[in-house]
């Protein structure tokens, strides 16, 4: 049994698509947060260690953590293919991929949205995210190349929501385009949307 906890129009969103994507059968509790505007509070039936989202229950244990979410949802519905198993080959690239979004894209991309940007060091890493995922892109159709990945997810979702951060870039636009047809993606936005307090 696997339990999705979940806020609308927030990460939990990759997460929802993600899932949708594995096959997995789950179900989504939602859960209330509490927003950077003040409003909003942590919901106490939400298991995550900070009232955060997402946080996934399977089998009775709690993970929390967007990317290990990910990569546990990967090897569990390794016949979905979105991740690559232990002992083959793209094992490490998508890891590194992971890591990456998490530690390099997703700072970068905070730091243009909402200040924090303007040095050496964060123009350079600006320009180096921007380099990798067009690169990626050149080859393409998709991030790990041939395959449609997690990190497609991962990626799209976080690049489509801060769009306005990266610069104009057919390559970006058609992949965004690519992915966000997907059946998956489709049915987790019109969850989303749902699920939205009216
Ligand atoms: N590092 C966590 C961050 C999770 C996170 O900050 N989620 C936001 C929603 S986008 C949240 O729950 N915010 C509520 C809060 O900060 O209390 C992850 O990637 O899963």
């Amino acid at each position: 049994m696997l339990t999705f906890y979940h806020s609308p129009q927030t990460r939990s969103g990759r997460t929802m698509w993600l899932l949708e994507e594995s096959g997995l059968p789950f179900e989504t509790r939602y859960v209330t947060i509490a927003q950077m505007d003040g409003s909003g509070a942590i919901d106490p039936a939400n298991p995550h260690p900070d009232g955060r989202v997402p946080a996934i229950v399977h089998d009775r244990v709690l993970i929390s953590e967007s990317y290990a979410i990910a990569i546990y949802i990967c090897d569990l519905a390794a016949k979905a293919g979105l991740g690559a198993p232990e002992g083959s080959a793209e094992r490490g690239p998508f890891l590194a991929w992971l890591m990456w979004l998490a530690t390099e894209m997703e700072p970068v991309i905070f730091a243009r949205l909402y200040g924090g940007g303007g040095d050496l060091r964060a123009e350079r890493n600006y320009d180096q995210v921007i380099r990798r995922i067009e690169n990626a892109l050149a080859k393409g159709p998709y991030l790990m190349g041939e395959r449609f990945t997690a990190v497609d997810v991962m990626a799209g979702a976080t690049i489509g929501w801060a769009r306005h951060a990266f610069p104009e870039s057919a390559a970006i636009d058609a992949w965004l385009a690519r992915i966000g047809e997907r059946p998956a993606n489709q049915r987790a936005c019109a969850n989303d949307a749902e699920l939205v307090p009216a």
